[in-house]
């Protein structure tokens, strides 16, 4: 039996108290993964919960109809499971209202963008999904600069918000929910790329009509697995195809700078500050740059999931000091924010026994996390005349990971990378990487001492 309207799940399991078939959508998500579905999703059901109208979510998958032929029998329903290793908590989440995949009929997802209750766009498209290239430019090779059917956020994006404008039917905000620095920011500078490239009018029309404000937002969400999917099952006694399982924390930093309506997501919790910067980067420098570093680390000796690597006393030191000692250390924190009691509380998430979060999920694209996690800090303690060393060896175990001997490389770079490997060997691919004329050039370059201590750390043979 499967999940759907007018299931009876266990009394245990908290469901939506509004009526969802009265609800308008006014939210198109791009890219309606698993972090999606526990994160911005949640908060949305809890603004409907309190009263909030019209708030539904369009889901829209660009490629794989996965969800959609998850969510469409379901009705849209689905289960956030949470887990620290007491007893499960589950809830029955109302707030998604239909799938569109992208790939399959780009036209519905145009007109969903385009139709007039549609107030907010938002996505988690992954750092990949912004088409930049390394130097955090727009990639020239982007289709959607020509115009034509839609490829990337990028076109529907513009393809909506012509349609808008020549309706009259007002502009929209746009929230990036993925993990770069300035989020809003980079998503304006690279749709401004697009739009200047094909429609100047339509880029000043969006300049004045739409707002990207920044978010930090965190959740730790692990792909959910067949296992998992059995275990809800188990627990609902109703099979849950878009069933996800995440930790109980949850956080949504948001600028407030929004074109017009907008759900009261402060009902789950959500906060609307004038400066998200600070807490964006504490997030991406500490939380996200211990990630990659219990990543690489802990995959290179042999572990699985985060929190056997942070049990890995030699590995729990390194990233102690990486978050302490060098990401903290890397810029200006807002008043009253503790970045010491941050740290802490980030080892403890990272221990979730419960979790089994892959380092694996982690370890993909690294060439589009790294600057933002770790060559930003980098780069701000060399002005600063601090240093990196735990940053450094953690670097080491990137390049290393990215060599691919034995496991395949999941990132969109993984060619040219090893192609560094190949033409510069191991005395020379630290240069051809973070030198002068290096691949990360415009983002973070490794003096001599850095570009040794980096080869030091390589793995041998
Ligand atoms: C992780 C993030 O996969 C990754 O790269 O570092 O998805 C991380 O779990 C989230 O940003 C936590 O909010």
């Amino acid at each position: 039996m499967r999940l759907g309207r007018g299931v009876v799940l266990p009394a245990d399991v908290q469901r939506p108290a509004y009526d969802r078939d009265a609800q308008e959508s006014g939210i198109v998500h791009l890219g309606i993964g698993a972090f999606h579905r526990a994160h911005q999703a949640v908060y949305t059901d809890d603004a409907m919960d309190a009263g909030d109208r019209d708030w539904a979510i369009t889901g829209v998958s660009l490629r794989s109809p996965e969800m959609r032929d998850a969510l469409a029998p379901q009705d849209g329903l689905y289960t956030v499971t949470e887990r620290d290793g007491g007893g499960d908590i589950t809830r029955l989440i109302g707030a998604v209202r239909r799938v569109l995949v992208a790939a399959e009929d780009p036209g519905a997802v145009v007109a969903a963008i385009a139709a007039p209750a549609t107030r907010i766009v938002s996505l988690t498209v992954t750092e990949k999904g912004y088409w930049r290239a390394s130097d955090g430019s727009l990639d020239p090779a982007l289709p959607d600069l020509a115009g034509g059917k839609p490829i990337s956020i990028f076109g529907f994006l513009a393809d909506g918000l012509a349609r808008r404008r020549d309706a009259g039917a007002g502009g929209l905000t746009l929230i990036s929910c993925d993990n770069l620095a300035g989020n809003g920011r980079q998503l304006e500078r690279l749709l401004q790329t697009v739009l200047t490239a094909r429609d100047p009018a339509l880029a000043e029309w969006v300049a004045e009509n739409c707002t990207c404000p920044s978010t930090m937002v965190d959740r730790i969400v692990p792909a959910p697995t067949e296992a998992d999917r059995t275990a809800i099952a188990a627990r609902l006694g109703v099979r849950d195809e878009a069933a996800v399982i995440a930790e109980p924390f949850r956080q949504w930093i948001i600028a407030d700078r929004f074109a017009g309506d907008r759900p009261r997501w402060e009902a789950g919790g959500a906060e609307f500050v004038t400066d998200v910067a600070p807490y964006e980067i504490a997030k991406l420098r500490m939380l996200n740059g211990a990630h990659s570093a219990l990543a690489y680390l802990g995959l290179a000796r042999g572990h699985v999931f985060v929190h056997e690597a942070v049990a890995d006393p030699a590995i729990a030191t390194l990233v102690e000091r990486l978050m302490r000692d060098e990401a903290a250390g890397s810029f200006v924190p807002a008043p009253g924010q503790d970045l010491g009691r941050y740290a802490t509380a980030l080892m403890a998430r990272f221990a979730n026994p419960a979790l089994n979060h892959r380092l694996a999920q982690i370890a993909m694209d690294g060439s589009q996390k790294i600057p933002q996690r770790w060559l930003e800090t980098l780069a701000a303690r060399r002005a600063a005349g601090g240093e990196c060393p735990s940053i450094l060896r953690a670097l080491a175990a990137w390049v290393d990971y990215v060599r691919g001997e034995g496991h395949t490389v999941d990132d969109p770079d993984a060619g040219a990378l090893a192609a560094c490997w190949q033409s510069a060997g191991r005395a020379g691919v630290v240069g051809a990487l973070f030198g002068e004329h290096g691949r990360f050039a415009k983002r973070w370059i490794a003096s001599d001492a850095e570009r040794e201590a980096i080869t030091a750390s390589l793995a041998t043979g």
